[in-house]
């Protein structure tokens, strides 16, 4: 795409919800935009990549509006959007809200308590994992720079002696 004014594209003037929001369960997302826009999509996904948006989203004037298959269980959510604006150039964005307070009773709270619970089960082996991975990658990091500096060192060391002689 060749470079043209920021001005030539449209930009998202705000949102329902609004990115990092801490709601209940919204029953659709509503995006309002500088300009009108055309040809919108949006998805909404939880953490996990679950899908959560009904149907294809519409646009009217500078609106877009999409419906949520909820209610939506507690959790942060990722709206990614795309449109086409008036000067025929695709814009895209993404931010995220976070649902609380819902007592809904869907497969994923089950789920993730369960989760949860079986992570708080054995916290120490867990704990022990994963420190102990990131000090050996930590140490790997250390060593890969020891034998730079040992080969720099070696090549200043040999050049030097290749001029001297
Ligand atoms: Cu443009």
């Amino acid at each position: 795409m060749p470079a043209v004014p920021a001005s030539a594209h449209t930009a998202l003037k705000s949102s329902d919800p609004a990115a990092g929001a801490k709601i209940a369960s919204p029953a659709k997302i509503t995006l309002t935009y500088a300009e009108p826009v055309g040809y919108p999509k949006i998805v909404l996904t939880d953490a996990s990549g679950g899908r959560h948006e009904a149907g294809s989203a519409r646009a009217v004037d500078n609106v877009v509006t999409e419906d949520v298959k909820g209610p939506l269980p507690n959790g942060v959510y990722t709206v990614g959007w795309r449109v086409v604006s008036a000067d025929g150039h695709p814009v895209t964005g993404d931010f995220t809200f976070t649902v609380t307070g819902s007592s809904t009773t869907s497969a994923s709270p089950p789920a993730s308590a369960s989760a949860s619970a079986a992570a708080s089960a054995s916290p120490s082996a867990e704990s022990k994992s994963s420190s102990s991975g990131g000090g050996s990658a930590g140490w790997l990091w250390v060593g890969l720079g020891v034998v730079v500096l040992a080969a720099i060192g070696g090549g200043v060391a040999w050049t030097r002696r290749k001029r001297t002689s």
